[in-house]
């Protein structure tokens, strides 16, 4: 899975140490490879904000710094590109915060449902200390943890039903993220929820082992949920980030002119990457017009309901995830 990172690109020789990361070659004359995966398309979002992050990485740079991306799950699941980036087969990637609380429980803190009321609050406190100190976790896992970018409000899509209210979903067999917390969600309002890797996710609806899922509009469009899912109602149950994440023995590592570099390109990429996609998921709503798919939105009481049956995964994943860190956040979105 993935290639080594941080390779000589004149030599092309490949330098492991212990751990499994690569030790990169000094920066006199040489370059680096920064190789990143992700398990969506090329026209999504993500995939673009990623090669913004290159433009800018591969010209301040001067070539020093090369960007190879790989698309469409190529190089593995999401649980399994952050395994790679921790050992150093493959320098970056950016899941959704959901898989990350597999390696460090506290991730699922942003996945509580219906806590960012807005873009503007999710991005105040994930730029801010709460985020920060989320991110700093990932240092003990050999990973560092550069920011984050926006999957987006996550809804719900099924074929047996127009759900508007948690009585709909009854019984509905929902695939969740690898992710306690969400399939503790999904079970709150009825349903029966199945972890699952995002690759398996089209064939188990078109075959009807499952009924629904959950994910932003951006990528119910992109991987053409609405071909093998009539419904979609807009829930925006869970504000998805993206950990966007670099192997830690490469960064460390790098020259400190070419560590700032991959801040700036991560900075960059994270204005690029809000503006993409609140005009995609405008775009969005009318292509899905465009499609067998149905778009139920909620009234204001509808989604209402959904956040009071929702509510006691607050309690339920409080001591997992860190009381203090709980707390901490319901002042933060205040
Ligand atoms: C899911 C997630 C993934 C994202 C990321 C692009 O439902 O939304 O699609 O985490 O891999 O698995």
């Amino acid at each position: 899975v993935g290639t080594m990172v941080g390779c000589s690109s004149s030599t092309g020789t490949e330098q492991s140490n212990s751990d499994g990361g690569a030790t990169p070659e000094n920066s006199n004359g040489e370059s680096y490879t920064i190789s990143v995966a992700h398990v969506l398309s090329e026209t999504h979002s993500l995939h673009k904000t990623w090669q913004k992050f290159k433009e800018v990485v591969e010209a301040d740079s001067g070539g020093k710094l090369k960007v190879e991306i790989y698309a469409n799950g190529e190089k593995g699941s999401d649980r399994e590109l952050i395994e790679s980036v921790q050992v150093g087969t493959l320098t970056a990637t950016a899941p959704s915060t959901a898989p990350v609380a597999g390696f460090d429980p506290a991730f699922s803190v942003f996945d509580l449902p219906f806590l960012f009321k807005d873009r503007e609050t999710a991005y105040r406190v994930l730029d801010g200390e709460v985020g920060k100190e989320v991110l700093s976790k990932l240092d003990n896992i050999g990973i560092k943890g550069l920011g984050y970018w926006e999957n987006g409000y996550r809804n719900l899509t099924n074929n047996k039903i127009p759900v508007k209210t948690p009585a709909d979903v009854k019984s509905l067999k929902i695939r969740t993220m690898e992710n306690p917390m969400h399939a503790a969600t999904w079970e709150l309002l009825g349903g029966n929820p199945t972890p699952m890797a995002w690759a398996d996710v089209y064939v188990s609806l078109q075959q009807g082992a499952l009924d629904g899922q959950e994910n932003p509009l951006s990528i119910i469009y992109d991987q053409k949920i609405y071909e093998v899912n009539k419904y979609v109602s807009l829930t925006g149950h869970v504000y998805s980030p993206f950990v966007v994440m670099i192997n830690k023995k490469f960064y460390d590592e790098l020259p400190e002119d070419l560590k700032a570099i991959v801040d700036k390109g991560f900075e960059e990429a994270k204005n690029e990457n809000r503006k993409l996609v609140v005009e995609e998921e405008n775009k969005i709503k009318s292509d899905l017009a465009n499609t067998p798919m149905e778009v139920i939105e909620l009234t204001a009481d509808e989604k209402k309901a959904f956040q009071e049956f929702t509510k006691p995964v607050y309690d339920q994943f409080a001591d997992e995830i860190g009381k203090d860190l709980v707390d901490k956040m319901l002042k933060a979105i205040e």
